[in-house]
């Protein structure tokens, strides 16, 4: 352990949140680079890093680039972008943002659900197009909540904030995860297909990452049926896109709300053509409110960790790695 922070540096390659820069740059000694490639990083940076904070991907060859390298903190939640297994086979801690943007998602997986249900951005348009007065009233829309049986896919923290919501709105509420969740009444399914059979409407909060990629598919699309509802608040790599552009044209669902996509901020032209989709640019998160308290958890845990105190809030990947150092 370092006698005085500003001694330590921390490395942040690529962009991220202005009040994480402020943050490190005030109590220890920040290093930039464009992007996480080690190409990038000369000798004595190399030689000097302890810690990085991280938005963008981290991968093996990035975290092998620094021997010196203790604690990798994500800026956000889904750390899929970093190579979290790697790092706990090198003794390097990694850290993430869970609890603080809990409720702003959850409340965003709402928005995103009320707004593909009932067509609210398209209303919103035909008003601001002079529709209102020019043709009359916004068609009367074929999707409602009333009705709904609503599945979520992942019922860790967020999954459950939005479960707590869905219980508001009356609704049946079913879900998949990967193993039964304890103190949750909602019926479990084993798998995605089967959940999506049982619902007419699926909200996925699942990871990114290899277990979870291209989960929703043909199979599950088909089985969610022609009045099925898809919504994914989690990560874009979970779906297979053109399987799904394909499924919203032909009317194997009946509609889709997406905050996220698998090569942000491109959105494939499919999804783009689809009237029966509301995108959202990945706003899960993004107030001010909760994107700053992510970026003093991301900060905090750089300086709990470098005080000797720890991680605060450690990814189950590198939990049993101890203080050290
Ligand atoms: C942010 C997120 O988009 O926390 C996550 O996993 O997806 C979002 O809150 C992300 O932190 C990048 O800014």
């Amino acid at each position: 352990m370092s006698s005085s922070l500003s001694d330590v540096t921390i490395l942040v390659p690529g962009p991220i949140h202005p009040r994480v820069l402020a943050r490190l740059g005030e109590t220890f000694d920040l290093c930039r680079i464009e992007r996480g490639d080690p190409a990038l990083a000369d000798a004595a940076l190399r030689g000097k890093v302890r810690g990085i904070a991280s938005l963008t991907a981290v991968n093996a060859a990035f975290i092998d680039a620094f021997p010196g390298l203790e604690i990798v903190a994500n800026f956000g939640v889904g750390y899929d972008a970093i190579d979290a297994r790697h790092a706990a086979t090198r003794d390097v801690m990694v850290t993430n943002t869970p609890d603080v943007l809990t409720e702003e998602v959850a409340d965003t997986a709402i928005a995103l659900l009320l707004s593909t249900l009932r067509e609210t951005t398209k209303a919103e348009n035909w008003l601001r197009a002079g529709d209102w007065v020019a043709k009359g009233p916004y068609p009367l829309t074929r999707g409602t909540l009333r009705g709904r049986t609503v599945g979520i896919i992942g019922l860790g923290r967020i999954g459950k904030a939005i479960a707590r919501r869905l219980e508001g709105f009356g609704v049946a509420i079913a879900y998949h995860n990967r193993s039964p969740v304890d103190d949750v009444a909602y019926a479990y399914h084993a798998s995605p297909v089967d959940l999506a059979k049982a619902v007419d409407t699926i909200i996925s909060v699942a990871p990114g990452g290899a277990a979870t990629a291209g989960m929703v598919g043909t199979e599950f699309l088909a089985a969610l049926g022609p009045d099925g509802v898809f919504i994914n608040i989690g990560r874009g790599s979970t779906v297979n896109e053109e399987a799904l552009a394909k499924a919203l044209a032909d009317g194997t669902i009946l509609a889709a709300g997406l905050d996220v996509f698998s090569a942000e901020p491109k959105v494939p032209q499919g999804l783009l053509d689809a009237a029966n989709a509301t995108l959202f640019p990945h706003i899960g998160s993004a107030s001010i409110h909760t994107r700053n308290a992510m970026a003093d958890l991301c900060a905090d845990n750089l300086v709990s960790w470098f005080s000797g105190k720890g991680p605060m809030t450690p990814v189950p990947e590198t939990k049993a790695i101890n203080r050290k150092r």
